[in-house]
């Protein structure tokens, strides 16, 4: 197996596990990749924290495997669009776990997360304009809308190595973990991440990426419709019910 499945306490964990190749992709991991996400819409799993074994998070396509080539790049980018439009849409929180360098289409992969943790070790770079080829995996989709679109050019110009730090000023990365704790902090985050309201953070999710195509008249009623929604809850029950005893909240994410 090419992606390793751990699942505890309503947090799946994904792991890219093709450590001694930095976690390049293979058409096979995009397959195993997008069968696990495909799973994991199961209400039993109520966050998902995709990360890297070995030094790397992934550096990319495995350009071994694309020295010969069985397809157009259209044709095999489907593998890659159907894993961005999973984490996208799927209604729970996607975090990525930045635990090493995170390239091309690794990158990507983290742009369509919800959040990015990283190690401090951890370093991005776009790479795709080394090669003489275009973001590709929603990187010109997610880019600009988190640094701005001159920032988004540049970056994808001239491809730096952006530390984890860097990230971090750039607002690519959320929060950041000393490497000798990382996975333990990482895996701590997403567990109680794990215990939110996961329905409400779900339709947050889609209020965000409607956001990015709305006018503000579209988003209030949107707003209003989400509302409804949640207010239905039994996480809305109980977080009104734990503020007026005073307690902390037990949701189920129901
Ligand atoms: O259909 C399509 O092709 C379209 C899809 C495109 C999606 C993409 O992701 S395109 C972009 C592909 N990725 C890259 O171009 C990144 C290439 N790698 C690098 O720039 C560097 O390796 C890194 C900056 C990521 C890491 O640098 P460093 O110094 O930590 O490691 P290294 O020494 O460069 O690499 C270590 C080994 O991994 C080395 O192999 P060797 O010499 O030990 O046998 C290197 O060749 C290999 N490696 C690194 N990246 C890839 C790779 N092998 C295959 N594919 C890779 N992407």
């Amino acid at each position: 197996m090419v992606i390793t499945q751990h699942q505890e306490a309503g947090l799946l964990t994904l792991t890219l596990n093709r450590p001694d190749a930095l976690n390049a992709i293979t058409t096979e991991l995009l397959v195993e990749l997008g069968h696990a996400l495909e799973k994991a819409q199961d209400p039993a799993v109520r966050a998902i924290l995709l990360t890297g074994a070995g030094r790397a998070f992934s550096v990319g396509q495995d350009l071994k495997e694309v020295q010969v080539r069985q397809e157009s790049f259209k044709d095999h980018l489907r593998h890659y669009n159907r894993v961005i439009k999973l984490l996208q849409h799927l209604e729970k929180p996607v975090l990525a776990a930045i635990n090493g360098a995170a390239a091309g289409a690794g990158f990507s992969l983290t742009l369509a997360c919800d959040l990015r943790l990283a190690s401090e070790s951890a370093f991005f770079t776009p790479a795709f304009s080394r090669i003489g080829l275009v973001p590709d995996s929603g990187m010109s989709y997610f880019l600009p809308r988190i640094v701005g679109w001159n920032k988004a050019f540049d970056l994808l110009t001239f491809s730096p190595r952006v530390t984890a730090e860097e990230a971090f000023e750039l607002g690519i990365v959320d929060r950041i973990f000393p490497v000798d704790t990382f996975q333990e902090q990482a895996r701590a985050f997403a567990l109680e991440l794990a215990q939110g309201p996961t329905l409400a953070l779900g339709l947050t999710k889609q209020l965000l990426c409607r956001s990015g195509s709305a006018t503000l008249e579209e988003m209030l009623d949107y707003e209003a419709e989400m509302q409804d929604r949640a207010g239905q809850s039994q996480d809305h029950h109980e977080g009104m019910q734990a503020f007026l005893e005073k307690r902390p909240s037990r949701f189920s994410g129901m």
